[in-house]
This record gives C-alpha cells, structure tokens and sequence, in this order.
C-alpha cells in the first residue's frame, strides 16, 4: 500500500478504505488507555463497546472478539456440534465464512444463493440430511436474508442456526436490527468495515448459557485466577480497538446515510443502474458494499479500466469458495453462484468517496459499455 501511494498511480478510490468517523474521540480514548493500567483483558472500553453494541443491536448479549473470523469458530465450538458433521453455507462469501467450519472439524456443504447473492432457502432444505447440524447463513453486502423461512427450516430439522453478519451492522430486517436471530450472529469490525476497530468482531445472541460459554472460550477458559473451567483460546479484543471501533460506531448513522447518498448518486449515474444489487422492501441496508452486476464477458475489461483509472474495484466474492483449492476436490451444482460470481464488480464507498465522485467513477463504468 505504501508504495503505492507514493506515487502517481496511487488509488484514487478503494473498496475497503477503512474509515476513522472521529479521530479526536479516538485519541483522547488513546490517550485514557495509555495513562490506565488496563490494555487488555476485557477491559473497560470493551465492555463500554459490548453495552452500546448490544443496545443497538437490541440483543441480550455481546461478546467482543479479536475478530469474526475467530468469532465464527468459537460460536461453533462453542455449539458443541458433532464432529464432522455438516454445516450447511453459501459458496458466495468471504472464504472466513467456510475456513472456520472446517478449522472446527466440520464438513461445509455449499448451497446455491439468489440473484442478490444470499443463501437460497429452497436449496438448503434440500441439502439437509441425517448428519446434519447446522446452517451458517450469511447476512452478505448490508442485505438480510430470509430469516423467516432460515427459522422454520432450522426449527423443522432441529438444526442450529448461525448468522455470519460481518457485513451486517447497523443492518436492520423488517424493522428489527440484525443480532438476535438464529442461535448467534457474528459481526466484524475490520477495517474495511462500516464500523472499524482495525481488527474486531462481535458475536451477539439472546442464549445466556452461550454467552457465558463464549466469554470463557475467547480468554483461555480462565474463570477465575488460576482457575481454568473449560478448553479456551486468545480470542480477547484490546482496549485499543475498542476504543477504535467505538469511536466509530457512535457514528454509524452518518456513515449510513452518506452510503445511501452514495447509493443513490450510483443509481442516478450508472447507465446499467438496474444491474445494482438493491435492498429489498423488508431491509434497512447499510449500503456498505455496492454491487453491479456486469456481463460475464465484459467485467474484467470494465475491472481493469477501473484500475487504470486508479479506481480500485472488487470482484467480491470471485471465484466463489467452492472453486478455491482447498474446496475445489468436489463438484458442487451452484449455477447462480457460478454466474453471479463471474458478473459481480464492487464499487468504491464509504467516507473517503464524495457523491461528486460519483459521476467519475460512474462516468468510467459506462464507458466500457458505450
Ligand atoms: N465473513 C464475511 C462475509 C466477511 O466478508 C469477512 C471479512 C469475514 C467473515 C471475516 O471477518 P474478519 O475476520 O476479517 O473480521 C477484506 C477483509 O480483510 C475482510 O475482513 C473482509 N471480510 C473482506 C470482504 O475484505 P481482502 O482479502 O479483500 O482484503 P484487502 O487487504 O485486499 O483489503 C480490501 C481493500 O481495502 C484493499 O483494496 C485495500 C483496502 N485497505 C485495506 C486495509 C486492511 C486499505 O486501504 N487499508 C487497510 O488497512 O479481505
């Protein structure tokens, strides 16, 4: 990155700018860190973070995590799912979403998605069998997903249902913040998250008994000094990011809104506008990723006349979990994965893109369709 931006084919715009909301209010936390003896270890920035988070997410309990990644393997850890039994998730995610099933000696088994890129309910009822224990859907791009239908499905099979809602925050499902479905949901605060701790997740969940669990797992199994109850790791979030991703999501609603003023301008500025992938009625997006469908044939010619242009787009989520080495021993029938795949493009958003540079980012898109 640095190199980079010494010179002058520094990017312009980026998906994934991380975002600092309040710089001032994040040094004075610094500057209260510095001067405490307490830097780590569930400290008090963590817990003030757990609390707001949990108010705004309208959820019983919120344990903070050094990241979703580490979030995700200690939910299903924590699940006590049968080894090796299989857990049910899109292929059409980040590759975390699949790594941490198999890291806690699980079998994922991939479903197909919609045309917005969620898991399709109709195919997961489909996959379920004998051995398995659970569905992790993936609440993707500021969008919900069926969690009425994902509900019942679970319900009717006795299955665990998880939410991987990194994306998730400030996300709201007919009326109701993302947090409180399934069994738990597990958000991030990564950089390039609406709400950044530099690295950080939160996995939120109505079950006392779970979060109990999860407390212990994310510090060791410590209960107490020299007093270790159960198998745990380092999954301990410190002062510092807290006091990142606080700062932050104080200021969630502004970043919200200027998404979807961002949104908007893409939607006004976009000749293939209808190609946008677009919340649906029941949803109060985030609007923090914005993803245009391209023809298969031309989305890597319009990617890299991006770059060129210094404008750093995604191709999120290309090629699809299924098809990267370690998955691709066996053969999955994912047809609108396949394709949405090959025509997705993300575009830059967030703070550091102003609605002016909308047009020029706009402007380069239908450039390549002329
Ligand atoms: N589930 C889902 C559905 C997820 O999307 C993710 C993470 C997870 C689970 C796991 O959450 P965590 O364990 O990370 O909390 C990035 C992020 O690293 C990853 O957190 C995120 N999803 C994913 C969608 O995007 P990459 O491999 O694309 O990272 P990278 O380094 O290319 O960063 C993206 C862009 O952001 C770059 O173009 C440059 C820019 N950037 C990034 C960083 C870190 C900066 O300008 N400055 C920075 O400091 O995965």
């Amino acid at each position: 990155m640095s190199n980079e931006s010494n010179n002058c084919h520094a990017p312009l715009f980026v998906v994934g700018k991380p975002s600092v909301l309040n710089r001032e209010r994040f040094l004075e936390r610094v500057a209260g860190i510095l001067d405490s003896v307490c830097h780590t270890n569930d400290g008090p920035l963590v817990q003030e973070l757990e609390a707001f988070a949990s108010h705004k997410f309208e959820v019983e309990h919120c344990v903070a995590v050094a990241n979703a990644t580490l979030g995700l393997e200690l939910l299903m850890q924590a699940l006590d799912l049968p080894p090796n039994s299989k857990v049910i998730v899109p292929s059409f995610t980040f590759v975390a979403s699949v790594h941490a099933i198999v890291r806690c000696n699980l079998q994922p088994v991939f479903c197909d998605i919609d045309k917005r890129g969620l898991i399709d309910c109709d195919k997961v009822e489909q996959l379920i069998d004998s051995n398995t224990s659970a569905i992790l859907a993936v609440n993707l791009f500021g969008f919900s997903c069926d969690i009425t239908q994902l509900t019942a499905i679970a319900d009717k099979h006795k299955l665990k249902l998880m939410f991987d809602s990194a994306h998730g925050v400030g996300v709201k499902h007919s009326g109701s913040p993302l947090g409180a479905n399934g069994i738990a949901e597990v958000f991030s605060l990564h950089a390039t998250k609406i709400v950044s701790g530099f690295e950080g997740g939160l996995i939120t969940s109505m079950s006392d008994e779970l979060a109990k669990k999860l407390r212990l797992a994310r510090n060791f199994g410590f209960a107490g000094y020299d007093r270790v109850i159960s198998v745990g790791t380092n999954a301990k979030l410190s002062e510092i990011h807290a006091a990142m991703a606080l700062s932050n999501f104080e200021h969630l609603d502004d970043a919200i809104s200027h998404n979807q003023s961002l949104f908007a301008a893409y939607q006004n500025k976009l000749r293939s506008a209808s190609h946008l992938l677009t919340p649906n009625e029941n949803e109060s997006s985030n609007y923090q990723y914005v993803g245009l469908r391209c023809p298969a044939e031309t989305r890597d010619r319009v990617l890299s006349h991006l770059i060129k242009n210094r404008v750093f787009a995604r191709r999120y989520f290309y090629p699809g979990v299924h098809a990267m080495k370690p998955y691709s021993n066996i053969r999955y029938n994912l047809p609108v994965t396949e394709r949405l795949s090959a025509e997705i493009l993300c575009l830059p958003t967030g703070p550091s893109v102003k609605v002016e540079d909308v047009e020029f980012i706009s402007d380069i898109v239908n450039s390549c369709s002329a």
